[in-house]
C-alpha cells in the first residue's frame, strides 16, 4: 500500500452541501467502508473551514484506485492526488504530525492513553491535547500527600517519552567543568526530600470574570506531594560556576507549535542565582515515594518549593549557566501579570504562590448534619509559612481555624474549625488565610490579562439538613 494526500477544491457554487441530499451523498461516498471497496483506506480527513477544501490522507495500492474512488469529487471541482511518504501512523496522529513535520522525535506517550488514565483516575480533564487535568478538591481532603494518580497535570505539549537508560542531564553554559550525568549518577548524589506544594499560576482563571482564554481551571490545579531528589546545588557545585553566571536555565525535552513562533519552542524556564540561593530546589527522581511517574515529569524534573509551578520544569534534560536574563515564550511571553491601571499597562512577572486557603470539606453537595460541624481545609502562601485561617460562616464574624500538624515550609497546612449549627439551611462558608508575612487574601482578585494568581476569599455553600 502507498500513501496519498487527497486535495479538493470546488466553489461555492458548487458546494454539494448546499442541497442536504447531495450533501450526504457526498458524505457517505467518503465513508471508510465504502473506500474500502475501491481498495482505499483513509487515514485522515479535515476541510479547510469557509474554503470548500477537502484534505484526505489515503492509502491505495496505486493512485488509480485512488483516482476511481475520488472521481465524483473530480466532476465537481478540482483535484490532486500527491503521493506521500510512507509514515502514515505519523501522519494521520493529528498533533503529532506537526511535531514529524518539524523534525521533531514523536516519541510521545499515545494522547489517547495518557488521557483514559486520567479519566480513570478521577481527575477532571481539561483538555486532551495537550493533557491538562485538575484534581477533584475532595482528593485534597485532610491536607494529605495527594496520591500521584490523583495529582493535577499541567502539559503545554506532548508527553515526552524518554528512555531511561540513554537519559542524560546535561550541564553547561558558563560552568568551569560540562557535565553529562546518567540517572545513576544522579541516584548516586547526595538526596533530599521535601514535601511541596505545586500550584498552577492559572489555578482559579476559570472564576475571574470578565472571562480569560487559556486552560479554564477551576480550584482543582494545586496538589501536594513528597518529592525526593538531587538538590540542585550538588550539580552546580559539581560544575562549578564561572563569575559571569547569573542566571539557571532549565531545559525540557518537550516541545512544540507555538502560534506566533516559527518552529518548534521548547519548555524552557530559567531563575537567577539569586533566587535559586536557600531556595531548596531539587532535581526530582521520585513522588510520594514512586519513580516520577511519566505525565510529572518521568525520569527527572526541577522542583521549585514556593513558586508557582511553571518554574518547575518536567523532563529535564538541561540545565545552562547564563549571563543574563533568558527570554523564552514560557519566560517572557506568558506567565507575566498584566494589568491595566489608569490606562497604563503594568507588567510583573508570575512568581511565588499567593497566600490561599481552601474549604474541602463539607463538599457543597453533602447533606451535612446540623450539630456540631466540621469545616476543613488546606492553606498555602509561596511567601511564608501560614500564620492563621479564619472562618466565617452564614455572613457572620471571622473565627479563627485550628492549624493541624506541624508548620509546613512547602507544603500546605491543614486546618479545621468546628462550629455549632443548631438549625437546617444553606450557608455560605469563606475561607481566608494569612501568612506570617502579614499577606492576606482579597475579596476579589485583579483581573489580569492572562488570568494568573487568583487567590479570591473561596466560599462553599454548605447545606445543613
Ligand atoms: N517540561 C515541562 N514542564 C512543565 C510544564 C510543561 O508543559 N512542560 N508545565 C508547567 C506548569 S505550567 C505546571 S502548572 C506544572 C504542572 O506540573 P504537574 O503536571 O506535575 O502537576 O508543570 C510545569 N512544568
Ligand atoms: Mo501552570
Amino acid at each position: 500500500m502507498a500513501l496519498f494526500v487527497v486535495r479538493h477544491h470546488h466553489s461555492a457554487e458548487r458546494c454539494p452541501a448546499q442541497d442536504p441530499y447531495t450533501g450526504a451523498k457526498f458524505l457517505n461516498h467518503l465513508s471508510r467502508s465504502n473506500a474500502i471497496r475501491y481498495g482505499v483506506q483513509i487515514q485522515g480527513e479535515a476541510v479547510v473551514e469557509a474554503e470548500h477544501s477537502l484534505y484526505l490522507i489515503a492509502e491505495a495500492s496505486d493512485e488509480n484506485h485512488l483516482l476511481e474512488f475520488m472521481q465524483v469529487f473530480q466532476e465537481i471541482g478540482h483535484l490532486d492526488i500527491l503521493p506521500a511518504s510512507t509514515w502514515a501512523r505519523v501522519v494521520a496522529g493529528g498533533d503529532s504530525a506537526a511535531h514529524a513535520l518539524m523534525g521533531e522525535s514523536p516519541s510521545v506517550i499515545d494522547p489517547a492513553d495518557a488521557c483514559q488514565q486520567a479519566i480513570d483516575a478521577g481527575l477532571v480533564v481539561q483538555r486532551a491535547h495537550p493533557l491538562n487535568c485538575e484534581t477533584l478538591i475532595p482528593a485534597l481532603i485532610s491536607g494529605a500527600m495527594v496520591p500521584n494518580a490523583h495529582f493535577y497535570v499541567r502539559n503545554h505539549f506532548h508527553i515526552p517519552l524518554l528512555d531511561p537508560s540513554s537519559f542524560r542531564l546535561t550541564v553547561g553554559g558558563l560552568v568551569e567543568r560540562e557535565l553529562s550525568l546518567s540517572l545513576n549518577d544522579l541516584h548516586n548524589l547526595p538526596l533530599q526530600t521535601l514535601t511541596v506544594t505545586l500550584e498552577c499560576a492559572g489555578n482559579g482563571r476559570a472564576l475571574f470574570e470578565p472571562p480569560i482564554e487559556g486552560e479554564k481551571w477551576t480550584l482543582g490545579a494545586v496538589s501536594t506531594a513528597e518529592w525526593t531528589g538531587v538538590p540542585l546545588t550538588e550539580v552546580l557545585d559539581l560544575a562549578g560556576l564561572k563569575p559571569s553566571a547569573r542566571e539557571v536555565l532549565f531545559r525540557g525535552a518537550d516541545s512544540g507549535a507555538v502560534a506566533g513562533h516559527i518552529g518548534p519552542v521548547r519548555f524552557e524556564r530559567s531563575l537567577r542565582l539569586d533566587q535559586c540561593r536557600g531556595a531548596e530546589l531539587l532535581l526530582a527522581y521520585a513522588m510520594n515515594g514512586e519513580p516520577l511517574p511519566v505525565q510529572h515529569g518521568y525520569p527527572l524534573r526541577l522542583v521549585v518549593p514556593d513558586w508557582y509551578a511553571v518554574a518547575s520544569v518536567k523532563w529535564l534534560t538541561g540545565i545552562e549557566l547564563l549571563d543574563g536574563p533568558f527570554r523564552g515564550h514560557y519566560q517572557y511571553d506568558k506567565y507575566w501579570y498584566e494589568w491595566d491601571r489608569d490606562g497604563e499597562p503594568v507588567r510583573e512577572p508570575v512568581t511565588l504562590q499567593r497566600v490561599r486557603a481552601l474549604i474541602t470539606e463539607p463538599a457543597p453537595a453533602h447533606q451535612t448534619p446540623r450539630g456540631d460541624v466540621a469545616i476543613r481545609g488546606v492553606a498555602w502562601s509561596g511567601s511564608s509559612p501560614i500564620d492563621q485561617v479564619e472562618v466565617s460562616v452564614g455572613g457572620g464574624d471571622w473565627q479563627e481555624a485550628n492549624l493541624l500538624g506541624e508548620r509546613r515550609r512547602h507544603g500546605w497546612q491543614p486546618w479545621e474549625l468546628i462550629i455549632r449549627v443548631p438549625e437546617p439551611g444553606t450557608l455560605a462558608a469563606r475561607a481566608r488565610a494569612t501568612d506570617l508575612t502579614g499577606q492576606t487574601q482579597p475579596e476579589r482578585a485583579e483581573w489580569n490579562r492572562l488570568g494568573y494568581g487568583n487567590n479570591a476569599i473561596h466560599q462553599v455553600d454548605i447545606s445543613i439538613v
